[in-house]
């Protein structure tokens, strides 16, 4: 009997997609784990059907039309935005969920203080009851996909399953998918295991749990681009941080640019900033005119995520493991961004913006006019000038890396880049001056540990509060953070010739509330500085929490700033530092893992500071 209603939950029709779809190359030589780990999943799930993801174009456009014809997503105007859809996303799921975003390791201590914690058994059976028939009447797609380049020391595989296209189309851009990843994958059982099942949406029965130990993310009940496009943020970040402690790497939330010199020089730069706080807007800023004159140019390596090893010369090399990027759309304007509003003129998935009457899209600052009206986020009538927003904050394009018109040349090089400068920063309208350069390696991994930003939309939550982000990654390790500081300074160790380490800040604000730093295309003078001090020729003053520009070492030609602007952007006020510290010897408070280096490192810059 049980036999039986076994059988039944899985659909004949599966088996004859599969067997059909095993026409191309490399499905024949898919490893027997491969096999049965996506029989197992579709015995639990129950989809009517299984489609295996290849990545051809004549696939894009069927899945393009299927969704089109079910209304998971919208053409919009081909002539104006080509090879462009439109996506909404249900009200209750515009972001990610910190709070139900789990770490299920054997030992919680593993997980660590500052994640969300369930064992491996408990996640299992939990989801596994949402996931029971979750499919049932739908389709499952299998997307096999590589993060990073063929080939590359660097890249490695995962399979996601999911039923939702948008989430195939989105993956399609963001990841190396179907064959490629396939042919890479060959025999080897070495992969990454995702599950993905929109399930009824509902908050109560949604969950994004990482099994590193298994190398496995069961992600349930949402359709929102970080919690589902489980290549980026779940894999790339989360399980990549755990293997990369394990082999030696580092897997961090960082863009990756190259600045090149008047001479054709270029040095690459690495920054990591909580979510929605400029990574995307730094790796593709264009030079202020002054330094476009003489020849500075800016190229994008990636945007959201850098996987770092050291190289055989003990430098730090860096590459990008995404395809595509996944970007905030709101503010994003001809004058803030134009790269990305280049970029995502073609090719693009929008997903919760406003829709215009001629199927083009607008949100707040895009820079033009909005729509006498349009849609908005939620579907329904939209007017500017209504107090509501058209846009959701948190909405997002998704538009591959290679529309970039300055993607660098060197973005898909197997081996990286090499990086001279690591740039931690967060929002903090008070406190953190415009730049400084740690003293050294350790003391740098402490400024990264320190870290604290205004919390975003990029997340559910309070918008605006402070709270300590460590290398921005406090969403993102999965594993101790305790270890995952011990991890960083046991890889200065190992590099002989490190980047040296910044702190920045763009976001400091003067007393009626405005941001004192132009910020965006101006960043690069602080950027400039950072590679100047690599060059041994920025000015810098040593004060208790770094070295600071001194008022003539930043170049600011052009700008309209008085000296008082100038120098409260680059002040240190020890009493709020003293303050600082206090929240942050409570947040260390949390740590059994803390390593001593970390206690140190603050108790001398409270002597510093004193
Ligand atoms: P995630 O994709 O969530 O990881 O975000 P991100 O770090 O890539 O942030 P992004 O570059 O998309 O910027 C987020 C928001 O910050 C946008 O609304 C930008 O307009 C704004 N922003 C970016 N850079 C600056 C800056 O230098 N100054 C100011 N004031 N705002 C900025
Ligand atoms: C972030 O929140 O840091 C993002 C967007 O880059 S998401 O992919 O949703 O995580
Ligand atoms: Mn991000």
């Amino acid at each position: 009997m049980k036999q039986d209603r076994r059988s039944l939950h899985r659909p004949k029709t599966a088996y004859t997609t599969v067997r059909r779809s095993f026409a191309y190359k490399g499905v024949e030589m898919m490893h027997q784990a491969v096999r049965s780990w996506i029989d197992e999943m579709a015995a639990m799930t129950k989809p009517d059907r299984i489609v295996w993801i290849d990545g051809t174009e004549e696939e894009r456009q069927r899945l393009t039309a299927e969704a089109l014809a079910s209304g998971e997503i919208m053409e919009l105007n081909q002539e104006r935005l080509p090879g462009c859809v439109y996506h909404r996303t249900a009200a209750n799921d515009v972001a990610r969920v910190e709070h139900l975003t789990l770490i299920c390791t054997d030992n919680k201590a593993d997980a660590g203080p500052t994640n969300n914690w369930m064992a491996p058994a408990e996640a299992y059976a939990k989801l596994g009851a949402i996931f029971d028939g979750a499919m049932r009447g739908r389709t499952m797609y299998v997307i096999p996909y590589l993060m990073g380049v063929p080939a590359s020391p660097f890249s490695k595989a995962g399979i996601e399953l999911t039923d939702s296209i948008y989430v195939v189309l989105n993956m399609r851009i963001m990841t190396r998918m179907g064959r490629v990843a396939l042919e890479q994958l060959g025999e080897s059982p070495e992969f990454v295991k995702g599950l993905h099942a929109k399930a009824d949406l509902n908050p109560d029965r949604r969950f994004i749990c990482h099994f590193p130990e298994d190398n496995t993310i069961w992600s349930v009940g949402s359709g929102y681009g970080g919690n589902v496009l489980l290549g980026k943020k779940c894999f790339s970040l989360r399980i990549a941080s755990w293997m990369a402690r394990r082999e030696g790497w580092l897997a961090e939330h960082m863009l990756i640019l190259g600045l090149e010199d008047p001479r054709g020089k270029v040095s690459y730069v690495a920054g990591a900033f909580p979510s929605a706080c400029g990574k995307t807007n730094l790796a593709m800023m264009i030079p202020p005119e002054h330094f476009r004159a003489q020849g500075y140019k800016v190229w994008t390596v990636g945007d959201d995520i850098a996987w770092m090893r050291i190289g055989p010369d003990g430098r730090l090399w860096a590459s990008n493991p995404e395809a595509g990027f996944f970007g905030v759309a709101p503010q994003t304007s001809m004058i803030s961004n134009p790269n990305a509003m280049l970029t995502v003129q073609r090719d693009t998935i929008f997903t919760n913006v406003v829709l215009t009457p001629e199927k083009t899209v607008w949100w707040e600052g895009m820079g033009v006019d909005p729509p006498a009206e349009g849609i908005d986020w939620q579907g329904n009538p939209w007017k500017p000038g209504s107090g509501e927003n058209g846009a959701h904050p948190n909405s997002r394009f998704t538009a591959p890396a290679r529309n970039c018109p300055v993607i660098s040349r060197h973005w898909e090089d197997p081996q990286g880049v090499p990086i001279s400068a690591m740039l931690f920063g967060g929002r903090r309208a008070k406190t953190a001056p415009l730049i400084y350069e740690s003293f050294n390696w350790q003391h740098g991994v402490y400024v990264g540990a320190s870290m604290a930003s205004e919390t975003t939309t990029a997340a559910a939550g309070a918008v605006g509060v402070v709270r300590r982000d460590p290398m921005a990654m406090l969403p993102f390790c999965g594993y101790n953070m305790g270890d995952y500081f011990a991890h960083w300074l046991a890889m200065g160790k190992k590099t002989s010739n490190p980047p040296r380490i910044f702190h920045v800040n763009w976001f400091q604000t003067d007393a009626k509330g405005g941001f004192l730093w132009p910020g965006y295309g101006n960043n690069f003078r602080a950027v400039k500085w950072a590679l100047d001090r690599c060059a041994g020729t920025g000015k810098a003053r040593e004060t208790p929490i770094g070295y600071v520009p001194t008022e003539d070492a930043l170049d600011l030609t052009g700008l309209n700033l008085s000296g008082d602007e100038v120098r409260a952007l680059l002040a240190v006020d020890c009493g709020a530092w003293r303050h600082d510290l206090d929240n942050q010897e409570e947040f260390f408070g949390k740590f059994d893992r803390l390593p001593v280096e970390i206690k140190e490192e603050l108790e001398a810059l409270r002597k510093r500071l004193a």
